[in-house]
């Protein structure tokens, strides 16, 4: 993408709006747009980010089994009244009418439509288990939407649903998402914390939220000090070892980590010395609760023996728009956000420092043609922003410092040849070096090999 006709808004000044890093990062970044209060439009390169968090979030639902469906926004009440949350969830549901005076509501969570679509289709113990998700955005109407996208009204989630015919299976289907969703954390550069949690409006009684720690957190979080050793990757795990998930589950949920409404000080079994105490951000949340919803639903299936049982069921939520801002708190420093390689908007940026100047405007464009040909997987992941706009070297070091592109190649007319500067924004190095050796350095890292492969 050529920077001269990129749609990027950048800002000088912090937004007085903002009261958080990540917020008036985004905004300074042009990344999105507040609409009414909570609610986004997501310009070019925020949209970039949502679908790369996206992305990843996908390969790790479908490399545990579940399989991707789309439910709509807009629900029935009907269902509701059937599960008996309609009157619950209260004020944070929006409720519409549509011409014919039904009951509509936008849905903050699919529960009831997702029971109603299986209790349609699946009779039979033999056509379980099954795991379906969706990437859908959700309405809550919250209090107090705040902190941008972390706290909004209108959010981008990704939900599952496990559908089992018994307990053992229902726990099964819980502990691959337990690691599914740590595998997830870990490609975006996270260190997400498991940790006991309330269940609140979905119900039921063992839950894990997902919390990565950041001074901004909504949540007070109170953890053993043996997580700081933790290694958070779930790697070299099978999802078909049932022994070893149970296994890995087992060890990582002994460890004790709570957030506030589970943490109880007169009976914590951490010693005071050996708890941190913290802020954290909940960027997933998951649930088994059994048979909440396919009992009064009627959502059934015959077993082995023939009698008709309630299906046992969990829920698994990621805050997918919230962890644009997540990641954020978690990586930037003065000069604005680094992105981890695998969200970035844009793996590389070419920077241009005499586009007026013949020879180095010469060799930028040959550059970026080889830098497309070679970096590019699709034309819609296009992974090189090119600024070769008329300005200030410095204005054009801040705008890729502001926007955190990873490796940024910087050719200037006083540089001999092919000498470039590769510029790496998360440790700040700087090397002067021909244009061969910053390919390989770039090629070294392991994550483009991948892509580029
Ligand atoms: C699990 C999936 C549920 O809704 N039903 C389907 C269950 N869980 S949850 O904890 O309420 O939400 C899941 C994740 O969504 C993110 N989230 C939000 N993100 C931005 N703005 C909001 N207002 C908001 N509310 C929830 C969180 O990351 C949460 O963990």
């Amino acid at each position: 993408m050529r920077m001269s006709e990129y749609f990027m808004p950048t800002l000088k000044e912090s937004p007085k709006e903002a009261e958080i890093v990540s917020h008036k990062l985004m905004l300074r970044a042009g990344m999105v747009k507040q609409t009414s209060s909570g609610i986004y439009a997501w310009q070019p390169l925020g949209f970039r980010v949502l679908k790369r968090i996206e992305q990843i979030v996908r390969e790790e639902q479908n490399a545990t089994g579940a399989q991707e469906i789309l439910m709509p926004t807009l629900q029935s009440s009907d269902l509701w009244k059937e599960s008996g949350r309609y009157e619950d969830y209260g004020k944070e549901m929006l409720r519409i009418k549509d011409r014919h005076e039904r009951d509509l509501l936008y849905g903050p969570t699919n529960e009831e439509m997702i029971t109603d679509i299986v209790r349609t289709h699946v009779h039979s113990y033999k056509d379980l288990p099954k795991n379906l998700y969706h990437i859908q955005w959700k309405f809550r109407d919250e209090v107090r939407p705040r902190f941008g996208v972390m706290r909004g009204r209108e959010f981008l989630m990704k939900d599952n649903y496990s559908f089992d015919l018994d307990y053992e299976g229902a726990l099964y289907s819980y502990q691959k998402m337990f690691l599914a969703y740590l595998r997830t954390y870990t490609r975006m550069g996270l260190r997400a914390f498991p940790m006991r949690a309330d269940t609140g409006p979905i119900g039921g009684d063992l839950s894990h939220e997902f919390i990565i720690l950041a001074d901004t957190g909504e949540s007070e979080v109170f953890a053993d000090k043996k997580w700081n050793e933790v290694d958070l990757t779930a790697a070299g795990l099978s999802y078909d070892n049932k022994k070893d998930v149970n296994d890995y589950y087992e060890k990582m949920t002994s460890i004790y980590a709570a957030t506030d409404e589970k943490h109880d000080p007169e009976n914590c079994p951490v010693a005071t010395d050996q708890l941190n105490r913290a802020r954290g951000i909940e960027v997933g949340h998951i649930f088994y609760f059994g048979t909440k919803y396919s009992a009064p639903m009627k959502a059934t299936v015959q077993n082995k023996d023939g009698e008709v049982v309630p299906l046992e069921m969990g829920s698994y939520g990621i805050g997918v728009s919230r962890l644009v801002g997540a990641i954020i708190e978690a990586s930037h420093d003065d000069s604005g956000i680094i992105w981890p390689e695998d969200v970035a908007p844009y793996k590389i940026a070419l920077i241009n420092l005499d586009p007026e100047e013949s020879v180095c405007n010469e060799f930028c464009e040959k550059l970026y043609k080889q830098l497309q040909d070679e970096f590019n997987k699709a034309p819609f992941f296009d992974e090189i922003l090119y600024d070769e706009r008329k300005a200030r070297p410095g204005a054009k070091f801040a705008d890729m410092d502001l926007i955190g592109i990873p490796w940024q190649i910087r050719k200037g007319s006083r540089q001999d040849g092919d000498t470039v500067t590769l510029k790496k924004r998360d440790s700040d190095e700087k090397h002067e070096v021909s244009i061969g050796q910053a390919l390989d350095m770039i090629r070294e890292s392991s994550q483009l090999n991948k892509k580029a492969a």
